[in-house]
């Protein structure tokens, strides 16, 4: 299923896209500071990771800044390139309104993961 390839690329990408965000993080800075909470000793869950991945890539598409990624940004992303990449901004836009928010990439992000931990637990025949 080349749905899945697309994921780990997607989850890959959102795991190693920390550094290069940081020179535009000081847009966010208050609301990252809560996010990365670096200096406590707290693990994130997961989903958590997901989350924190997902809002910092999304400010690096997000160039207009409107808070929603429209078809155009979203092409701009790693994910968008791979083939079949694009069809998965109309599976993400849950309401259809030709944007995607944070809450449907995250949605998204961490339902395609599910799907994939799953397929991989006990592959369906
Ligand atoms: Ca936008
Ligand atoms: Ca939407």
């Amino acid at each position: 299923m080349r749905l899945f390839g697309l994921v780990l690329v997607c989850v890959a990408m959102l795991a190693g896209c920390r550094t290069e965000t940081r020179t535009t993080h000081d847009v966010r800075a208050s609301n990252e500071r809560e996010i990365h909470g670096s200096s406590g000793n707290r693990e994130f869950t997961p989903e958590e990771n997901v989350m924190r991945a997902v809002q910092l890539k999304f400010s690096l598409l997000d160039t207009n800044r409107d808070g929603a990624l429209s078809f155009a940004e979203f092409m701009g992303s790693q994910v968008a390139r791979q083939p079949g990449g694009a069809a998965i901004f109309d599976v993400a836009d849950v309401n259809g309104d030709g944007f995607l928010t944070p809450e449907e990439v995250e949605a998204w992000v961490l339902e395609s993961q599910a799907k994939a931990l799953k397929s991989q637990g006990r592959s369906p025949k």
